[in-house]
């Protein structure tokens, strides 16, 4: 017999799903929390049968269990702890570990694309085109690289995952991984999964208009109230205003708050580590603690959203070397504009700035950084264009 104890997350349920395909009904699996697994493992060790062999995946045991696995794997007891978190490394010191973060070609790793390594290595899992397509759509996933290479099936296999029971995901992946040549949806969960995202752009576009802007430490965040769908949050909001540093995402409800990026040179794990919480470079989290509540909640509460740029303009357009009009609050007028190959400059009202900017991002950063200035309708530009030339005349 084997057991395998696995995160409930879609990675850890991707260790589920190769373990029975590899064991089928020789296999018990069970999902855990991250704070649950511990009870798992001392259930497994005080009703212990000697024979089964115990795998645990994507997670990480307290100290107390560790020496407790030790323990059993010297007794003879057969036992695997295969995962893919830095923080879980020391368990290789065992040799009962095993735990890749990147693999030979430096591509990272997940509990799923180890696990199916694993069981090829060992001869236990026959590979098929299909399984080796699933495991790196996880893999994607979990490692958030389909956001980089723009894999919407990787987003896809993620959100069927939330949109069904872990059983009928399990049931429906068993099946398909064991009868199709490739990976794919059927009809219905295209169908279904059309809907969720045409739910999750309105669901954007409404955070979109809430979205308020504040400077902490010396970085500009972008605060929002949101119970769901971060990632996808952080990633529009994060893409539609490049000059925040990062997106701020309260859960109130749940006392706790997310902090996304898409910015290379900012690493949200320690801005989350400055309120006692932690994660990866971007994405991260914490916490609601009294100071983060300070900081995020009641020092934003009262400030306006975030204007909204124009979104049709045909000529008011951003990046163009002849001009792009931006307005402020206080109805003052911007205009950034290219003046020559390696130059921006502004022009407030009358008045040229005097700093000048190497491209036009940065140029931008600094006018909704500092005015809160949004792009305005191409009728605006015309009038502003016009009075400029009456200006020009008299
Ligand atoms: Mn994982």
């Amino acid at each position: 017999m084997y057991k395998l104890l696995s995160h409930n997350d879609l990675d850890g349920v991707g260790c589920g799903i190769l373990a029975k395909l590899a064991f089928r009904e020789d296999v018990k699996v069970r999902y855990n929390s991250i704070s649950g697994l511990n009870r798992e493992v001392e259930w497994f060790f005080d009703n212990v049968d000697k024979n089964t062999f115990l795998f645990i995946t994507d997670l990480s045991v307290n100290e107390k269990n560790e020496q407790r696995i030790n323990e059993f794997y010297q007794d003879g007891g057969k036992v695997q702890l295969i995962d893919h978190h830095k923080t879980a490394l020391h368990y290789n010191d065992y040799p009962w570990g095993h735990v890749v973060v990147e693999d030979e070609e430096g591509k990272l790793t997940s509990a799923t694309s180890l696990l199916y390594h694993y069981l090829l290595s060992h001869q236990l899992i026959e590979e098929s085109a299909a399984i080796t397509e699933f495991v790196e759509l996880v893999r994607q996933y979990d490692t958030w690289e389909w956001e980089k290479n723009d894999n919407q099936d990787a987003q896809r296999l993620n959100a069927l995952f939330f949109l069904v029971s872990i059983d009928e995901f399990e049931e429906k992946m068993i099946t398909r991984l064991q009868t199709s040549e490739h990976f794919h949806f059927d009809e219905f969960e295209k169908k279904i999964l059309d809907m969720e995202e045409d739910k999750i752009d309105r669901y954007i576009r409404r955070k979109r208009r809430e979205l308020v802007q504040t400077e902490l430490n010396g970085l500009f965040a972008g605060v929002v109230y949101a119970e769901s769908y971060h990632s996808e949050l952080g990633n529009e909001l994060g893409k539609e205003y490049p000059h925040l540093d990062y997106i701020a995402i309260l859960n109130i409800g749940g006392k706790r708050m997310g902090f996304r990026t898409i910015h290379d040179h900012i690493d949200v794990s320690e801005v989350a580590g400055q309120y006692g919480g932690g994660g990866h470079a971007k994405a991260s989290g914490c916490s609601l603690t009294e100071e983060a509540y300070t900081s995020f909640v009641t020092e934003t509460f009262h400030l306006e959203p975030i204007p909204e740029d124009a979104r049709r303009n045909r000529y008011n357009l951003k990046g163009s070397s002849f001009g792009t009009l931006y307005k402020s609050r206080r109805e003052d007028y911007f205009l950034l504009h290219q003046i020559n190959d390696h130059e921006w400059a502004i022009q407030k009202g009358q008045k040229r700035l005097e700093q000048t900017y190497a491209n036009f991002e940065e140029g931008e950063s600094y006018l909704k950084r500092n005015y809160e200035v949004w792009l305005v309708k191409d009728d605006d530009f015309v009038q502003y264009l016009m009075k400029q030339v009456k200006n020009h005349i008299h």
